[in-house]
């Protein structure tokens, strides 16, 4: 009984320490929880800027992000990177980008990412920048981007399980 009781106390803790990292830049809108939000520090004078994020819908229905905006950008979409004949493309995702139910989609280098377009001012290393989604169920849900820097491939700063050499998709072939 004793041996029994402290296995389950033992097995709560770690249940509660594996479950503790919400870390205090997730978003939560509904049943999604938004979370890395980043982008790349823009080299003198470019207009335009990638950002990334990952969305994870806990519900037990589909959302949609179905649009992006930003006051710093003139214009905002979602799009997707597809290889077409060995050469990289981008496009707008025109029907929104579906979460399924229980599933994470995470936006990021080489795939899905939110396209900031006539910038207003420069990205740099270390701020934060507003941005607004939209999505079907949740609405509208508010979001900053932490800045990294130029070549960043992903969010950093998010302690050690980040993998530090994600390839990178300038070379990636299919
Ligand atoms: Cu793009």
């Amino acid at each position: 009984m004793n041996k029994l009781s402290s296995l389950f106390a033992l097995a709560a803790l770690s249940a509660v320490v594996v479950a503790a990292p919400v870390r205090a830049d997730d978003v939560k809108a509904g049943d999604l929880v938004i979370s890395q939000a980043w982008s790349r520090a823009t080299p003198g004078g470019a207009k335009v800027a990638g950002a990334f994020l990952t969305i994870e819908n806990k519900g037990t229905a589909p959302d949609k992000l179905v649009a992006v905006s930003a006051e710093i950008a003139g214009k905002a979409e979602l799009h997707e990177m597809t290889m077409d004949n060995g050469v990289m493309k981008m496009r707008p995702l025109e029907k929104g980008l579906v979460i399924e139910p229980g599933k994470t989609v995470k936006l990021a280098p080489g795939g899905y990412h939110l396209m900031l377009q006539d910038l207003k001012g420069a990205f740099k290393e270390g701020e934060k920048v507003p941005v607004t989604l939209e999505f079907e169920k949740a609405g509208k849900v508010a979001v900053s981007l932490d800045v990294q820097g130029v070549g960043a491939q992903a969010p950093g700063g998010g302690g050690g399980m980040m993998m530090k050499k994600m390839p990178d998709h300038s070379g990636m072939k299919m």
